[in-house]
């Protein structure tokens, strides 16, 4: 690969010294950086425009990664403090000049060397979102023309400048109220900025969104939901709107291949998540990965990993380009980890595999029309494929069992395997670094009717109450598709961090613990750690600054597993200072509700403090016969639905919107478990005496 983008990038930089040339690139210096292999700037948020995050810096290496220490750490003044929020994004740093972003949007500038700050620029968005389905987040930023690139949750996408932090520009993709929003980092390159767009689990049209960078202007925007007639447009029933609302957004930030013209990316789950029954057919382009060409928009070629999904089988990690050399023959290929805990491997010429998929037959439901056969990629899945029998659920099953109205246990699950975390590449090594969540689920299909900007998930997945969460990271073969090797987390890490990887033999990444982590990048071995203070759970990004070498990392935890909130941004080097932080307190290894027992407490408040996604208090004891109210003292709608001996919706107080109350009497004593169906990550117990 490092080879092959030199040449690219002395090509380009031959072309725009031509004479004869007549066009050329809006930003020269940013087009060659994003060609070229990650040196001291990483300018954009997968490194380069291939994804690999893998930098060429090598001060820091396998013999001297134990000496680094704290080089600065910077707080964000607040920003993205709360419960309902995540620390996600990855800094780009140029000409020694950090610029983060927060989950509240906020971005700031700081000084690479000292984490001074130069400036920053509060989003002022509307604290009073509904349509943020999980976590409110970013996942950062693009740079090009003087500018830097953001979509915000509230679904417009936003130029500043990047001396001053001041905005140039704002355009709204579509608005908030009807579902939309956005969380991934933008691509930038040739004047173009290049945009996800979230709502899956509102019935939303998802869509690449291709801006003009200096004006703001929509050029064009490519439906990932075909209508009739369109590529794909069979895949959804005939007569019928579902493709309309099937979901089929993107979480991540596209890959571009110059050469080639092309940019991809990789395609979420179909929506309602868990109700196929109206949407017969493959359902084009949900859980794909996409080709387009990169100036028009003009479909190229697409590869569906998950026919007509019915599990959240989202792909919504970042696509990756990597070069490789497979029966003596170099090819060009593109790779994506996916919540089904397999990496798709293709040659990103034309979407075909380049290892081998086959197509094998599966389970089926008819009421559910699911699709007679599955794509399986030749080699190993990063995570365990099958559930384990549960006590109070009659049906276990393995990666695509089916299931309709009685709870059915499956794993990955639409939240194991690898979720919007990026995995990384490393030449050297021709290993991919894979961040894997171990869990079970158990999904049941309840129906749904669209109704604009509403959740439209027509189901839930759920993890059995002390069922064991754990994590992995996993060095697959590029060339095989098969493990290197291997290593157990205790903690969930596939929604997490992810990974980079750089020269001297490194893989980083952090940890819901509060560590960042460096391993050997041969052997997966744990060779440094340093605790953050806050949960290590945004990607690593490394850089240099005056002939130092730093690693960098967000740390202010993820909502979805719960580990420690904050603000940090943290820098090492071997020349640092600063030693760690006290641990924050360690996310649950066991699903279900956790914390101390209200003694008599018969009011539950929903969403309360600016945490949004959990009840309070979380478990309390009262008297057989009490009447409890739970409110939604939050913004986004929550429920209350049973969730008891493997069956959901015993009671439930049905959608409360922000203000809603709903009463329940509960006269027999016992143990009452329940979730918020479309967070299924909200535990709550009553005990009744
Ligand atoms: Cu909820």
């Amino acid at each position: 690969m490092r080879r092959d983008v030199w040449r690219a990038a002395v090509m380009v930089a031959a072309v725009g010294l031509l004479p004869l040339c007549p066009v050329r690139a809006a930003d020269p210096e940013i087009d060659r950086l994003l060609q070229s292999p990650v040196g001291k700037d990483w300018v954009t948020n997968g490194g380069n425009m291939t994804n690999q995050r893998y930098s060429t810096l090598k001060q820091i290496d396998t013999s001297n990664v134990k000496q680094l220490k704290g080089a600065w750490m910077t707080r964000l003044k607040g920003s993205g403090v709360g419960g309902k929020y995540s620390f996600e994004a990855t800094p780009l740093v140029k000409d020694g000049v950090m610029y983060i972003v927060t989950g509240n949007d906020d971005v700031f500038a700081l000084n690479a060397k000292t984490g001074e700050f130069l400036w920053e620029r509060w989003s002022g968005i509307d604290q009073k979102l509904t349509s943020v389905c999980c976590g409110w987040d970013n996942r950062g930023l693009a740079m090009g023309e003087g500018m830097l690139f953001l979509g915000q949750l509230d679904a417009n996408v936003v130029a500043l400048d990047i001396k001053t932090g001041k905005e140039v520009w704002k355009t709204p993709i579509e608005v908030w109220q009807d579902g939309y929003g956005i969380t991934s980092a933008p691509l930038y390159y040739d004047g173009i900025v290049y945009s996800g767009i979230t709502g899956g689990e509102y019935g939303v049209r998802g869509r690449l969104t291709a801006l003009d960078a200096k004006s703001g202007k929509i050029l064009w925007r490519w439906y990932t939901l075909p209508a009739p007639g369109d590529v794909g447009g069979e895949s959804w029933p005939a007569g019928t709107d579902h493709y309309m609302h099937g979901g089929a957004t993107i979480w991540n930030t596209p890959a571009l291949d110059p050469q080639l013209g092309l940019v991809y990316f990789s395609v979420g789950n179909c929506g309602p998540d868990y109700d196929g029954s109206m949407r017969e057919g493959d359902n084009l382009f949900c859980a794909s990965v996409v080709a387009l060409k990169a100036k028009t928009g003009e479909y190229a070629w697409h590869f569906q990993e998950v026919h007509h999904d019915i599990w959240d089988y989202d792909a919504a990690s970042p696509s990756l380009l990597f070069d490789t050399v497979i029966n003596g023959q170099p090819r060009k290929g593109i790779a994506q980890a996916g919540r089904t805990g397999w990496v798709y491997i293709l040659d990103r010429t034309n979407g075909k595999p380049l290892i081998g998929i086959e197509e094998r037959a599966v389970p089926q439901e008819p009421r559910q029309k699911t699709a007679k056969t599955q794509p399986y990629p030749t080699g190993d899945a990063t995570v365990p494929q099958c559930a384990q029998p549960l006590e109070g659920y009659e049906r276990a099953g393995c990666i695509f069992e089916v299931f309709w109205e009685e709870p059915t246990l499956v794993q990955p699950s639409g939240i194991g395997g690898t979720n919007w975390s990026p995995m990384s590449y490393n030449p050297d090594t021709g290993y991919f670094y894979v961040p894997g969540t171990i869990r079970t689920s158990a999904f049941a299909r309840y129906g749904d009717t669209y109704k604009k900007g509403k959740q439209y998930n027509g189901g839930t997945q759920a993890a059995p109450i002390g069922s064991a969460m754990s994590g992995n990271w996993t060095a697959i073969a590029s060339n095989t598709n098969k493990v290197a090797w291997q290593k157990d987390v205790p903690y969930r890490v596939g929604g997490g961090g992810g990974s980079t990887t750089a020269a001297g033999g490194l893989v980083f990444h952090g940890d819901p613990s509060g560590t960042i982590v460096a391993r050997d990048a041969k052997t997966g071995d744990v060779l440094w750690q340093f605790q953050t203070g806050f949960g290590a759970e945004a990607t690593p990004m490394v850089y240099e600054v005056d002939g130092d070498e730093y690693v960098a990392i967000a740390a202010g935890g993820n909502q979805g597993v719960g580990s420690g909130n904050g603000d940090a941004v943290w820098t090492f080097s071997l020349k640092g200072q600063l030693g760690p932080l006290w641990p924050p307190p360690p996310p649950d290894t066991v699903a279900g509700p956790t914390g101390p027992i209200a003694e008599g407490e018969d009011k539950v408040k929903i969403g309360d403090n600016n945490v949004e996604y959990a009840y309070f208090p979380r478990r309390t004891r009262v008297k057989a016969g009490t009447t409890v109210t739970f409110t939604n003292a939050g913004d986004t709608p929550h429920t209350a639905t049973a969730f008891e001996n493997g069956k959901f919706g015993g009671w439930d107080t049905g959608v409360l919107n922000s203000g809603e109350s709903k009463t329940v009497n509960f006269d027999k004593p016992g143990s009452y478990y329940y979730i918020c169906t479309p967070h299924p990550w909200m535990y709550g117990q009553i005990i009744v005496e």
